[in-house]
C-alpha cells in the first residue's frame, strides 16, 4: 500500500465539513440537468506529473520529493511499482479516468525494440489494474520532446530521420492505448515549433507536420481505433513560437490540410494564458467550431510568464468553462484531465489528495454554478436580446445575405445615427458573484 494514510475512497460530506480528505462539492451521484456529476465531469489524473514528479524546477534537482515507488533500483520494477501507486491513488480518489505519455510508464529500453516491449509489459499490467478498479483509460500519447533525438522537433524536425521516429513511436502508443480501451489520444506539440526563423523553413515543418497527422489518421484508420484525435494548442514552451498555438491556429491548420474531420481539441487553461487569451475564450473557439474534445485543467499564475501547472482553485474560471461545456452537450468522450503539478515545497504524499481534491471541487462548483446560470437563462436572455436588431428589418436582411453596401447606405441616410446601448458588464459581474455565492 503506497497511500496508507488515506484508509477508503474519498467521500463527499457538503459543505459545511473540515475534513480536508473529504469533498465538499464533489458529490458524485448528484444530478444536474440530467446526468450526475460523475457523468458531466469525466475527471483523469496526469500520470507524468502525480506519479512521475519529483519537484524537480530549474534551481534544484530531482530528489526533493522521496516518493515510495520510486526506491526501486530496476526500471522496469520502479515503472510496475509507480502502477501500482498509480491505481491505489485512482481508486482512494475515486476518479473514473486516467492519461499517460508512453515514457511515463514505461522505461526506456537499450533501443526502440526494447522499449517497445517495456511498454507492452507495462500495458499488460496497467490492462489488469483497469480491470479490477474500473478506471479507464482517457487518453494516451506519446512524449516525442524530451529525448536529444527531439532537440529540433519530431514531425517538423529538419532531419527525416528523426521523423520516422517519432512516427514510429507514435505508432505504438496508440497500439497501447487502444489495446487500454483509451477514449482518445491527444497530440501535444512537444518540441513542434522553432527558435529562429534564420534556420527554419516554416513552410516545409508545416507541411511535415501535415503529413505527420495524415499518417496518424491512416493508422488509426487500418487499426481500427475508436477514439478521438486530439490536438491540444500552446503558443510557446519549450519552443520559442510553438505552431499549434492556439485554437484559432489550430482550427486553421486542420482546415487548410484536410484534417478537420480527424481532429478535435484538447484545450489547456495554462497554455491558453500563455497565448494571452482566457480558457474560457480558448474553450469558446474550439466549441463554436464543433471542436472541443477535452480539458487539460490546470492554472497559471499571474505573477509569472510560464506554464506553471497549478492546480485549478478558481470558482469563476470552472465557472466560466463549465458554461461552454454545458452550452455544447457536455465533453465526453473528453474529460477534465489534471495535468497539474505540486508546488516543489508541497512534498507530503497527502498533499496529492488536497491538489486533486480541490482541483475536483472547483470544477464540480463550477459545474453546479453554471447550470443554474443556464437554468435562469441570465446570460442567454441578455445576450439575445442584444443582438435582437438582426433578426427583423435591416439586420435580418444582413444575416441572410440579402443586403448590400448600398441598401446600408439609403438605411443609414434615413435613419441617422444608432443609438448607444449599454453591455451592462459591470451589471452582468455582479450577477455571476451573485450565483458563484449563493448558488
Ligand atoms: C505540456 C502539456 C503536456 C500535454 C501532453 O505543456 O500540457 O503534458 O498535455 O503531452
Ligand atoms: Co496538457
Amino acid at each position: 500500500m503506497y497511500f496508507p494514510e488515506v484508509k477508503k475512497t474519498i467521500q463527499f460530506e457538503g459543505r459545511k465539513s473540515k475534513n480536508p480528505l473529504a469533498f465538499k462539492y464533489y458529490d458524485e451521484n448528484k444530478v444536474i440537468m440530467g446526468k450526475t456529476m460523475k457523468e458531466h465531469l469525466r475527471f483523469a489524473i496526469a500520470y507524468w506529473h502525480t506519479l512521475k514528479g519529483t519537484g524537480a524546477d530549474m534551481f534544484g534537482g530531482s530528489t526533493v520529493w522521496n516518493r515510495p515507488w520510486n526506491k526501486y533500483e530496476k526500471p522496469l520494477d520502479a515503472a510496475k511499482a509507480a502502477m501500482e501507486a498509480a491505481f491505489e491513488f485512482f481508486d482512494k480518489l475515486g476518479v473514473a479516468f486516467w492519461c499517460f505519455h508512453d515514457i511515463d510508464i514505461a522505461p526506456a529500453g537499450k533501443d526502440f525494440s526494447e522499449s517497445c516491449k517495456n511498454l507492452e509489459t507495462m500495458v499488460k499490467q496497467a490492462k489488469a489494474l483497469q480491470k479490477k478498479t474500473g478506471v479507464k483509460l482517457l487518453w494516451g500519447t506519446t512524449n516525442a520532446f524530451s529525448n536529444p533525438r527531439f532537440t529540433h522537433g519530431a514531425a517538423t524536425n529538419p532531419d527525416a530521420h528523426a521523423f520516422a521516429y517519432a512516427a514510429a513511436q507514435v505508432k505504438h502508443a496508440l497500439d497501447a492505448t487502444q489495446e487500454l480501451g483509451g477514449q482518445n489520444y491527444v497530440f501535444w506539440g512537444g518540441r513542434e515549433g522553432y527558435e529562429t526563423l534564420l534556420n527554419t523553413d516554416y513552410k516545409h515543418e508545416q507541411e511535415q507536420l501535415a503529413r505527420f497527422f495524415h499518417m496518424a489518421v491512416d493508422y488509426k484508420k487500418k487499426i481500427g481505433f475508436k477514439g478521438s484525435f486530439l490536438i491540444e494548442p500552446k503558443p510557446k514552451e519549450p519552443t520559442k513560437h510553438q505552431y499549434d498555438f492556439d485554437s484559432a491556429t489550430v482550427l486553421n491548420f486542420l482546415r487548410a490540410n484536410n484534417l478537420m474531420e480527424y481532429f478535435k481539441l484538447n484545450i489547456e487553461a495554462n497554455h491558453a494564458t500563455l497565448a494571452g487569451h482566457t480558457f474560457e475564450h480558448e474553450l469558446t473557439v474550439a466549441s463554436e467550431a464543433g471542436h472541443l474534445g477535452s480539458i487539460d485543467a490546470n492554472t497559471g499564475d499571474p505573477n509569472l510568464g510560464w506554464d506553471t501547472d497549478q492546480f485549478p482553485t478558481s470558482f469563476y474560471t470552472a465557472t466560466y468553462a463549465s458554461l461552454v461545456v454545458l452550452k455544447q452537450g457536455g465533453i465526453a468522450p473528453g474529460g477534465i484531465n489534471f495535468d497539474a503539478k505540486l508546488r516543489r515545497g508541497s512534498c507530503d504524499l497527502n498533499d496529492l489528495f488536497y491538489a486533486h481534491i480541490g482541483g475536483m471541487d472547483t470544477f464540480a462548483r463550477g459545474l453546479e454554478t453554471a447550470a443554474k446560470i443556464i437554468e435562469d437563462n441570465v446570460l442567454d436572455n441578455f445576450v439575445a436580446q442584444r443582438y435582437s436588431s438582426y433578426s427583423k428589418g435591416i439586420g435580418k436582411k444582413i444575416m441572410s445575405g440579402k443586403s448590400s453596401f448600398e441598401e446600408c447606405e439609403k438605411f443609414i441616410i434615413e435613419k441617422g445615427e444608432p443609438t448607444l446601448v449599454s453591455g451592462r458588464q459591470e451589471f452582468l459581474e455582479n450577477i455571476i458573484n451573485d450565483y458563484i455565492i449563493n448558488a
